[in-house]
């Protein structure tokens, strides 16, 4: 089936969503009434207690992982056994992109239904304040409205607070305030200070009399810094990342303080782990929502003595196995739990890969035969597809329809209105307003998806089928991308592939067929506009 796309135009003001965010999560006999419906009851005479419940769902969303860093998708230095096995358990998508080729922006999008660009978000500093509004609809929010219990386990890198956030009392708001029931996270990101881990509103295991300070402006306490003591450095850094040195690595911004709350980075696969698989345990009776959002497979790449030597690429291959592991340990849970066959897995990842992303890591140098990006060009940061094509592997054996490799073009900025249709919730007018229902196209492999895509970068690109128009862009690039431009795929002039015979984009067509190029720049500005 193939969604409509919605008609936007009226859609300005806000709306309030305070009775969705007060809902409870109680409501867990709700039962599907959709073509689901023949999946779900195979005894009869059962009772409406034992009828289909709502399905759980979990969003396992790994950092940077490339087209090409899964065995599933031809992956040479590495082996994951264990998501290649949830691949072959429900449907390998060979078009999905994930709404844009930087994180913070790729989450917004997931969690709001809306592009980026709406919002100016852009990558954040860890000390700032949270760029979802949670006066309106979020993701989380409308599942607990569907009777779910929400959580977020992971890399968080949407802001916390209201613009000034004093890490030693309440953190709020965050996404406790969006309509995640409980959340575990690290604030930004591991290459960010505060290097401590937030349970909920409140930093985990901080001592009252060394209260933490972060500063992004300016050296703060007595910590040592990657700039003035590389002798104390596990991997060397840029200028950028030569800050605070936490546990051997220096990070991007200024801590002081905190000292017995400081994290340690080969610790987060047992971790983050363990958080989701209690809260799977604690919920397995009612329906819940997971969002796993990996530190891996971003830098700092330092993965668990576990995994050294797993992968033939040092340590960026050793953190994707890690990530395979952590992935195979969430899994197994809800097998234990019993809650497998009932569950929505969506694996994925929130932009392409990066090798050199600030530390000196091998990642270049270790690299061998393996593709990162699979057959596509560019990766993170790129308006080339693969800054957004990644991998992306969704199972459900309870309402999966047709396993196998599925070529529906598809945005994770779609899960937000087909998880609303998969529960049944309906959405407000200024809801999710980018958002499609492509939910059929989750659960069978051989349903279409998508016509038309935007892809946001540090430009915005269009896919209207196999063409892909590449808008020459209007605002600045970071310092550091520049002169990165042409492999970044930021050119002065509008740029025209079509991929069905040149999916690396080398022949730029833009001089042979200006009209596909003026319509493919009107639409993105309709969709810029709303319309
Ligand atoms: C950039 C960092 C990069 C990474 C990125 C965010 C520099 C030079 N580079 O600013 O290392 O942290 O932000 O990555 O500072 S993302 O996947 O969270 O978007
Ligand atoms: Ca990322």
């Amino acid at each position: 089936m193939l969604t409509k796309h919605r008609a936007l135009s009226s859609i300005i003001a806000s709306v309030l969503l305070s009775t969705v965010l007060g809902c409870s999560g109680e409501n867990n006999t709700k039962e599907i009434s959709s073509s689901n419906k023949e999946s779900s009851i195979s005894t009869a005479g059962i009772d409406a207690i034992s009828a289909k419940k709502l399905p759980n769902i979990v969003i396992l969303y790994v950092d940077d992982l490339g087209y090409g860093d899964l065995g599933s998708y031809g992956a040479k230095g590495v082996k994951t056994p264990n998501i290649d096995a949830l691949a072959s358990q429900g449907i390998r998508f060979t078009d999905a992109h994930s709404s844009a080729a930087t994180c913070t922006p790729s989450r917004y999008s997931l969690l709001t239904g809306q592009y980026a660009f709406r919002n100016s978000a852009a990558i954040l500093p860890g000390d700032a304040p949270l760029i979802i509004d949670h006066t309106k609809p979020t993701l989380p929010a409308m599942l607990k409205k569907a009777g779910y219990t929400t959580a977020v386990v992971g890399k968080w890198h949407l802001g916390l607070g209201d613009g000034f956030v004093d890490w030693n009392k309440a953190v709020k708001p965050g996404p406790i305030e969006l309509g995640f029931d409980y959340s575990f996270l690290m604030p930004a990101t591991g290459d960010r200070v505060p290097t401590v881990y937030l349970e909920n509103h409140h930093v985990v295991g901080l001592d009252e009399n060394d209260p933490i300070t972060v500063s992004y402006q300016e050296r703060i306490g007595e910590r040592p810094v990657g700039t003035k003591s590389s002798e104390l450095l596990k991997q060397t850094a840029d200028l950028q990342h030569s800050a605070t040195i936490v546990n051997g690595i220096s990070r991007i911004g200024w801590m002081k303080g905190g000292k017995a709350a400081e994290w340690v980075d080969e610790e987060f696969p047992h971790v983050f782990t363990n958080k989701a698989k209690s809260f799977i345990a604690d919920n397995k009776d009612k329906p819940f929502m997971l969002f796993f959002p990996f530190h891996d497979i971003h830098v700092p790449r330092v993965p668990n003595k576990m995994f050294a030597g797993k992968s033939t690429m040092g340590v960026r291959g050793d953190a994707i196995a890690q990530m395979d592991w952590m992935s195979g340990q969430i899994i197994d849970e809800l097998k234990k739990q019993g809650v497998y066959d009932n569950t929505l897995i969506i694996f994925s990842s929130d932009n392409g890969p990066v090798l050199d992303d600030g530390y000196n890591d091998k990642a270049v140098e270790m690299l061998g035969e393996h593709n990162p990006s699979g057959d596509y060009r560019g990766g993170k940061y790129s308006a080339f597809e693969a800054g957004t094509r990644v991998p992306m592997i969704v199972t459900y054996p309870n309402g999966m329809k047709v396993k196998g490799d599925s070529a529906a073009l598809i945005s994770h900025i779609d899960f937000y209105r087909s998880l609303a249709v998969l529960t049944e919730t309906e959405l407000a007018d200024n809801e999710a307003i980018d958002s499609e229902n492509i939910l059929s196209a989750l659960l069978d492999a051989n349903t279409s998806a998508r016509t038309e895509m935007l892809e946001e970068s540090f430009t915005l690109s269009l896919r209207d089928g196999n063409w892909k128009y590449i808008a020459p862009p209007t605002g600045t690039t970071p310092d550091w991308l520049a002169n990165k431009d042409i492999e970044m795929g930021l050119q002065a002039k509008p740029q025209l592939y079509r991929l069905s015979d040149d999916k690396k984009e080398r022949i730029n067509l833009a001089d042979e067929f200006p009209e596909k190029v003026m319509s493919m720049q009107q639409r993105i500005e309709q969709i810029v506009a709303n319309n």
